[in-house]
């Protein structure tokens, strides 16, 4: 059967949680305040919204709407200096070859991310017509855990939920995965994502008899 393949964009393709950290912490030290890499993997899969409610909340601080969405916006100029010095040495080890296995099998392939940089990104490291889909932060009112990302996608492939596999890094992801019916293939750590229908350190631990598997069931 075709089955919907829906890739986490942060964390699963590419590793820019490192440049969400240094923008951060730029943020949080222009406002007094510490940053922690512990605090950043909190704000994985989080919107850049929420993120910053979360810091500020973390420093005890309240500040108007006008400051707010100026840090926002400061933030994210910050983060985008590095996205643009991105290039296809960030694609993190084997998606590339996935991609196109999968592709090659003639199955959906769409990526869903809370980031409202998702195309930029993608095109920045040459995968964007991999997609068939993308759902992204600009296209989606309710934050992972709510599922609407992966529901979207689903839709737009059409592919049914149920029919629908999700790669996420992030604790949030999986569970708006679970909550969609599909099948969650945490990346990253056991301990953390053991909610997870599955969970691999990375891509390379990812073999075709498995995708193979996935597809014929
Ligand atoms: P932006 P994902 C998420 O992407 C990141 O994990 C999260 O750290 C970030 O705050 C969020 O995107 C919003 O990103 O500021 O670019 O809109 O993991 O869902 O692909
Ligand atoms: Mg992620």
């Amino acid at each position: 059967t075709k089955k919907g393949f829906i890739f986490d964009l942060d964390g699963v393709i590419v590793d820019t949680a490192k440049y969400h950290f240094l923008a951060w912490k730029k943020l949080a030290k222009r406002i007094g305040m510490d940053f922690s890499e512990t605090q950043n993997e909190q704000l994985k899969g989080v919107s850049r919204k929420r993120s910053l409610e979360k810091i500020l909340a973390w420093g005890n601080k309240t500040l108007s709407e006008a400051e707010f969405n100026q840090l926002m916006s400061a933030k994210n100029d910050d983060y985008l200096s590095y996205i643009e010095k991105m290039d296809d040495s960030e694609v993190l080890p084997d998606i590339a070859k996935t991609l196109d296995f999968l592709i090659g099998k003639g199955q959906a392939v769409a990526l869903g991310s809370a980031s409202k940089n998702a195309v930029p990104i993608l095109k920045k490291v040459h995968l964007l017509d991999k997609f068939e889909a993308i759902v992204d932060g600009n296209d989606v009112s309710k934050a992972k855990p709510d599922p609407e990302v992966f529901l979207n996608a689903s839709e737009l492939l059409k592919v049914k939920p149920e029919d629908c596999i999700v790669f996420e890094d992030s604790v949030a992801g999986v569970q708006a995965a679970n909550i969609a019916k599909m099948l969650s293939i945490g990346i990253g750590d056991k301990k953390n994502l053991h909610e997870a229908d599955y969970v691999f350190k990375d891509f390379t631990e990812i073999s075709e008899d498995f995708l193979n598997d996935i597809m014929s069931n």
